[in-house]
């Protein structure tokens, strides 16, 4: 083997050693760079015949040849590899399955909350929303209750900076609702032509110093109040049989009045259901309180008393979900335990 075969067989080795494409690089230099052993070949002629050049150059310049070869089939070589590695890296197993996007779905006392505005909805009464964050008037005075009540104190009520308290009922925004009804119809109430009847209902989030098993600090209530110049008790029995029986979806559902005291309403009930059928039948459950509004409360919506009257109830959203579902833990209701609040849609 001649000087020249040994060189292009050195090159392709010491290519072959080159396992990255910088390695590769400086391999190459050593050979085909400016310094490199072709380079000192050629120049290594000039002492030769034109003849001796002639054969001498040739034969160099296929061992070049060869070199040249040897190193962009390296170069492709390692380029391959490289791509391997990345494909192998970033391998895709498209038989794995994909990711599930777990379908969404309401909160079970948002679902009773939203059938309880369907239903009342569908008697006539609009949906009232408004501050959690009320003021003593709202959530107690105007509501005709007493300074020194019980519910006013610190062991019943969150009281916030600034002279503010936590709502305990919805009540202050049916107060609030009255307030602007009456306020659009004065004209129409001074001149003695009346007014559309206020027909309302106050869902939403209440709070009370309160924690055990069947109360929570943070529960949902539901009012309702409908207030005209013809408003009897006997529409409040109608209105209230009639959203029992639609919520519970039982036809034979029996309802009970029962003579109870609130310091906004006169003469006040609680209102109690017996299902007929089913594992809840014959007991008689406590599901609302209800009363004719008190003339006081009546004159602090701006209206007189003599010529306005109504009714109010107010209902348990969480109570009714847990009859509902027959669910015996409130707190479950506010865990957020994805297991309990799934299974509900
Ligand atoms: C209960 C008792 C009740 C009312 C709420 C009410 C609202 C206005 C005027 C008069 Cl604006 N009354 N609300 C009346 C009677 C009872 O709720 O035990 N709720 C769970």
């Amino acid at each position: 083997m001649n000087e020249l075969d040994t060189l292009a067989d050195a090159a392709r080795a010491s290519f072959a050693q080159a396992l990255t494409p910088s390695d590769l690089e400086n391999a190459k230099a050593l050979y085909l760079g400016k310094a490199g052993r072709i380079t000192e070949l050629m120049k290594g002629m000039a002492s030769l015949s034109v003849d001796e050049k002639k054969t001498r150059g040739a034969a160099i310049n296929l061992a070049k040849q060869a070199i040249e070869t040897a190193l962009t089939e390296r170069r492709q070589a390692l380029a391959a590899a490289e791509l391997q590695a990345q494909l192998q890296a970033e391998a895709l197993d498209v038989t794995l399955p994909g990711r599930q996007h777990g379908q969404g779905g309401l909160h079970p006392v948002s679902l009773t909350l939203e059938r309880i505005e369907n239903i009342f909805g569908s008697m006539g009464f609009d949906v009232a929303q408004g501050p959690e964050i009320e003021t003593d008037w709202f959530n107690f005075t105007a509501l005709n209750t007493p300074e020194d009540h019980p519910a006013r104190s610190m062991h019943d009520t969150f009281y916030v900076e600034g002279g503010y308290l936590l709502r305990t009922h919805t009540s202050p925004m049916q107060i609030r609702y009255a307030v602007q009804h009456v306020k659009k119809h004065r004209a129409q109430l001074d001149a003695g032509q009346g007014m559309p009847e206020i027909r309302v209902i106050a869902p939403g989030r209440t709070y009370r110093v309160d924690s055990d098993a069947t109360h929570s600090p943070m529960f949902h209530q539901c009012e309702g109040l409908w207030i005209g110049e013809n408003v009897s008790f006997k529409d409040l029995k109608v209105v209230f049989t009639d959203f029992c029986r639609t919520f519970f979806e039982s036809e034979d559902l029996v309802l009970r009045f029962r003579p109870s005291f609130f310091p906004f309403t006169e003469p006040s009930a609680e209102i109690d259901i017996q299902f007929q059928s089913g594992s809840l039948a014959g007991r008689w459950l406590e599901v609302a309180g209800s009363g004719q509004v008190h003339p006081n409360v009546v004159r602090n919506m701006g209206l007189d008393p003599e010529q306005f009257i109504g009714f109010a109830f107010g209902m348990g959203p969480d109570r009714l979900t847990m009859l509902r579902y027959g669910v015996n833990d409130l707190r479950l209701f506010f865990d957020g335990d994805m297991r309990f609040l799934g299974q509900f849609r």
